[in-house]
């Protein structure tokens, strides 16, 4: 399958129902409304919500049922994004090649912003109860497994085990586990919500949930060695070996190589948890396999 291609077939549906859930940027408060729409309608690969269209299609569930919770888990994720780019946290000019939403719209209002995408979020979760023919028992399941998965147990307790961790010196465990809680608890709750959506059988929802850990994990760790790449090709060898230092990730502890080698592992990890799915899980196997390509 061409993955891209795929993808971006995805994401183009997922950017329409975006815009369409998002209040209009004319309505009262402006400010808010802008500054939501400015976070969230600004590029971004859509990856998440395009897996749980892909694990609904997996489990031979209907995309249509799915998409309104696809989109509120993607609220959830430009959430943190805007909120991890904030002076307190990491401090950040650029996300997605433009300025910050505090860069454009001020401290404040970028924290309201990202406060209303999360609850804006939870609401499109439990309207896929309500408003499609998924069953409301399945869409509260589901609105409790991407709040666990957001909560302390998953993103915001990876984020503050990331940022009280000691810069040297951790275990590669500590490592794991952020990456565990920071990004794939999101991913394997992607994957659960579509395949919950569309009544998928245990066995299914125990391969589905294997995929996406492996998943995140590779994702992130190769989202850490593209940060390093990244860096050592605009400043040169020694910038990049000293941003490696500073940061608790794969290349950190482990160097380049053998991080390329833990993403590697992973991805095929990934792969093999959908193998028993055959043609039905072609986007999931091409979402794994493009982690390992992946250049942006
Ligand atoms: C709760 C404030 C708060 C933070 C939680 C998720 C998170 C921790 C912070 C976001 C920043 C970050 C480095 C997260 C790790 C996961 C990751 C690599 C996010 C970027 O995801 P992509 O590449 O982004 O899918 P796009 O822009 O394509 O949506």
């Amino acid at each position: 399958m061409d993955f891209k291609a795929a993808l971006s077939e995805k994401a183009h549906l997922i950017n329409q129902a975006l815009d369409a859930y998002l209040p209009p940027e004319l309505a009262p408060p402006v400010v808010i409304h802008q500054a939501m729409r400015y976070s969230v309608l600004s590029g971004g690969k859509r990856l998440r919500p395009a897996l749980v269209l892909g694990a609904a299609e997996a489990v031979g569930g209907r995309v249509e049922a799915v998409l309104p919770a696809a989109c509120g888990i993607e609220l959830i994720h430009c959430y943190s994004l805007v909120h991890d780019d904030l002076p307190a946290m990491d401090d950040d000019d650029l996300r997605r090649g433009r300025p910050t939403t505090h860069k454009v719209f001020g401290e404040a209002i970028a924290i309201l912003a990202g406060d209303a995408l999360l609850t804006l979020g939870f609401e499109l979760l439990a309207r896929a109860g309500l408003e499609t023919d998924v069953s409301p028992v399945d869409a509260l399941k589901v609105v409790r497994e991407v709040a666990v998965a957001a909560g302390t147990e998953g993103m915001v307790g990876g984020q503050v085990l990331d940022i009280k961790s000691p810069e040297a010196g951790a275990p590669a465990e500590l490592v794991k586990e952020i990456h565990r809680r920071k990004t794939a608890a999101l991913f394997v709750a992607s994957v659960r919500t579509g395949a919950i959506l569309a009544r998928a059988s245990e066995e299914a929802l125990a391969a589905l949930t294997r995929f996406g850990m492996s998943f995140g994990l590779a994702f992130q760790i190769t989202d850490d060695i593209l940060d390093v790449v990244g860096e050592e090709a605009r400043m040169g060898k020694r910038a990049g070996s000293d941003a490696r230092q500073k940061k608790l990730t794969y290349p950190a502890i482990f160097g380049l190589a053998a991080a390329r080698e833990r993403a590697r592992a992973a991805a095929m990890e990934a792969v093999a948890a959908v193998e028993g799915f055959g043609s039905a899980a072609a986007f999931l196997r091409g979402a794994a396999e493009f982690i390992l390509t992946r250049d942006y």
